[in-house]
């Protein structure tokens, strides 16, 4: 017929054409490109990505596309015919894009990274990748737990801090959190725990929290929960940032040296930016205004070069008959050897330094697994990590669709595999041979077994195990280390795990489930469970405290006097039109050069102009509108933006960074801002200076090192002065 062939049916790029597109998409890769020390080392692994070398759009089976936009129909506006190969197969694999989340930590962030060893632990252990100068390329993924995969990043959770080393003889996946005790003692509650904090399953709600009725029913119940508690409820469950965390490997684990001599180690990570939380209220704000916070703030970082670090560490203790360290057991994943009494010895560095190329390919597809350990390391009796060693590898074959994960990229192992493992759901690999089988003859007797000396095969070090078999709980002492961790915290510290307590349980519906929770609290400390209840309105039963006499740990206070590197930091510059731009300019300049990121904040998006003649434009990164001094951990206000002190807007912006113990910061007649907020200036962490300085920018990194300035007090001096912020406020109306 001849019919004439629409515009839109027309091939959009020829051959000729696209040349230009391959220069754009080429110009764009370069822009995005990593620099060469970030180079994929893993991922990748060849120069072409499979299912993605053709210059053309084809399907899957590599038939070039020369229209994609419209289905094949009978006419423009006629059914659509069932030869459209192109539309059943694109529209089939969508559909089955999503692979299952993670049933716990679906939630999480992955990057790249590499660990070097110092070589201090080789005399405990024989793990290659632990000896002198060995450097291991690593993945790092940190999570929270409780959330579905869209949930927010700053809710009040525990976060998982899983690590999976590359090493030469083997993956070793360090499965931890960042906090070093857990609810439970024996992994059968796991599931019990889990459906008690997930949203309550008759409605759904609430999404990423355990501020509700079920999950305080059962951690209620749980005699050994009190410790966990009190770290969930303390400021380490709001963290500033992934890279301001410590991470902990919890279980006990042994090590084994080449002369087959054992010791118990539990792992610690220390984060060289110092270990800093969010504020409640702060938290509550990201979760809306940026629920990416966290997400954001780790590849932002990682994007500018300020590769985030931590120290491995070990506390090292006789691998004794009975593995208690004194009266503590060390079978028992509720309990902490306190670092007063078992220093932790560094052994190696992390640094991550490449952000994923594709957050499913990479982070999704990580499979961690407790039982990933190297010749060197091996499990302890402990019965919470016993049932994870069946868990982790179980649930990879719902959520990754059979059991040939680790021929994923992201879980392949540097060292060579050869494994007589064969077929299933989406093996990738075309084996040789005819004998997956051992002992054999046919085959030469490969592949062979290896020698654990000559050949460093894994050899598990030869124990007794002795016992009935039985369902017991052993018994321990479950709230002497709950009273000492809430003891051992600053009183602001302590003030922020009581809110916390006060705000979850006000969220619980029984009050049944309200006076058990007391009760429990009283047996740890009177005093806390007297400040929780009165917050609550209820009371506090009269029990005896159980909790036996202890020595405090200023290891486990956030707060500090230390100024840690403010590597990354957020900076916001409240600016206006007509202010003072060479201002900005300088002191951004000088911020970003030391290494923190900058936000320029102002009335509108787009560019302010200076009040100068000669036209002067600075580029606005956010507006009033879309920004929150949640997002920054200093603000500083501009000179030449008296005017702001006039804006609510602005007002409540300072008073919350001021209320949030930030730096707060003026330069020139930006005070006025300062003033009308009610920002005491000669508050800790307030500077008003004249005019950006190179002094001005040296202190201003020195206090953002200091992360917040705590001896302001809560709000007091801001609620004080509400008068002259209701003044502003009055004037502008
Ligand atoms: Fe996990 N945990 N867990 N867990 N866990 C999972 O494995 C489990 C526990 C931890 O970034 C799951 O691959 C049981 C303690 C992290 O991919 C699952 C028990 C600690 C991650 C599982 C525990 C952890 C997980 C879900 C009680 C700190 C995220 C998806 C015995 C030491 C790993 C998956 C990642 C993930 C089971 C308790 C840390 C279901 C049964 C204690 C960091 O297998």
């Amino acid at each position: 017929m001849g019919a004439r062939v629409p515009e839109s049916s027309k091939p959009r790029a020829t051959k000729k054409g696209s040349t230009s597109q391959r220069r754009r998409s080429t110009e764009a890769a370069e822009a995005v490109a990593p620099p060469p020390s970030m180079e994929p080392m893993l991922v990748p692994r060849g120069s072409k990505v499979p299912a993605q070398d053709s210059d053309f759009l084809t399907t899957s089976t590599g038939v070039r596309l020369h229209h994609t936009d419209d289905s094949l129909k009978a006419g423009s506006r006629g059914p659509t015919v069932m030869d459209d190969f192109h539309l059943r197969e694109k529209i089939m694999h969508f559909d089955h894009e999503r692979i299952p989340e993670r049933v716990v930590h679906a939630r999480g962030v992955g990057v790249h990274g590499v660990f070097e060893s110092y070589g201090t632990a080789a005399a405990y252990t024989s793990a290659a990748f632990l000896q002198p100068g060995a450097v291991t390329p690593v993945f790092t993924r940190f999570s929270t737990v409780v959330g579905s995969r869209g949930s927010a990043d700053t809710v009040r959770d525990v976060r998982g801090f899983a690590v999976k080393f590359y090493t030469e003889e083997g993956n070793f996946d360090l499965v931890g959190n960042n906090i070093p005790v857990f609810f439970i003692r024996d992994g059968i509650q796991f599931p019990d725990l889990v459906h008690a904090a997930k949203p309550e399953p008759d409605r759904e709600i609430p999404q990423a929290q355990t501020a509700h009725t079920t999950f305080w029913d059962f951690v209620s119940s749980i005699p050994e929960s009190p410790h966990m508690l009190m770290w969930v409820m303390s400021d380490r469950a709001i963290p500033r940032s992934y890279r301001m965390m410590e991470g902990f490997g919890v279980h006990t684990f042994r090590l084994v040296n080449e002369a087959m001599e054992t010791c118990l180690v539990k792992f610690h990570w220390k984060p060289v930016l110092g270990v800093h939380g969010l504020v409640w209220e702060e938290a509550q704000t990201l979760a809306g205004v940026d629920p990416d916070f966290h997400r954001r703030d780790l590849y932002n970082a990682i994007g500018a070069g300020a590769f985030p670090e931590w120290e491995l560490g070990v506390q090292v203790m006789p691998d004794t008959e009975d593995q208690f360290f004194g009266d503590i057991d060390l079978l028992d994943s509720t309990k902490i050897v306190p670092e007063e009494l078992v220093p932790v010895q560094p052994i190696g560095r992390m640094t991550l330094n490449r952000n994923p190329m594709n957050f499913f390919a990479e982070t999704e597809q990580v499979a961690f697994h407790v039982g990933h350990v190297v010749r060197g390391i091996e499990i302890t009796d402990d019965p919470l990590l016993h049932a994870r060693l069946f868990s982790y590898l179980d649930t990879q074959l719902t959520r990754l669709a059979g059991p040939n994960f680790n021929q994923i990229p992201i879980n392949r192992p540097l060292a060579p595999v050869n494994d007589n493992h064969r077929d299933g759901f989406h093996q990738q690999a075309v084996h040789h041979g005819r004998t997956p089988y051992l002992p054999n003859g046919v085959g030469g007797g490969c592949p062979f077994l290896a020698d654990p000396v000559a050949d460093r095969g894994y050899m598990h070090v030869p124990r007794p195990v002795v016992g009935p078999i039985t369902r017991e709980r052993f018994q321990g002492d479950d709230h002497t280390q709950a009273a000492m961790f809430f003891h051992s915290l600053t009183p602001i510290e302590q003030e922020h795990l009581i809110q916390a307590f006060t705000f979850e349980l006000g969220k619980v519906d029984v009050p049944a489930v309200v006076d058990r929770m007391i009760l429990r609290l009283a047996q740890v400390d009177r005093d806390l469970a007297g400040r929780v209840a009165e917050g609550l309105g209820a009371v506090v039963p009269d029990v005896e405290v159980v909790a036996k006499e202890f020595e405090v740990s200023p290891a486990l206070r956030m707060v500090s006097d230390t100024a840690y590197p403010a590597d990354a930091r957020v900076v916001q510059i409240l600016a206006a039109d007509g202010c003072d731009l060479a201002g900005v300019r300088r002191l951004k300049d000088e911020l970003v050069a030391a290494g923190l990121a900058v936000h320029v904040v102002a009335p509108h998006k787009g560019a302010i102009v200076g009040a100068g003649r000669k036209r002067d434009e600075l580029t606005v990164d956010r507006s009033f509108l879309t920004a929150c001094s949640a997002e920054a951990d200093a603000v500083v206000v501009a000179h030449g933006t008296a005017a702001l002190a006039d804006v609510p807007k602005v007002v409540t912006y300072v008073q919350e960074a001021y209320r949030h113990h930030k730096t707060v910061a003026a330069m020139g007649d930006g005070v006025r801002v300062l003033e009308v907020a009610g920002v005491a200036t000669s508050e800790p962490g307030v500077l008003v200076v004249e005019k950006a300085t190179k002094a001005f920018t040296k202190t201003m990194v020195g206090l953002l090192g200091l992360h917040r300035h705590w001896e302001r007090g809560p709000m007091a001096s801001v609620t004080g002065t509400t008068t002259s912020a209701g003044a502003g406020a009055e004037r502008t109306n």
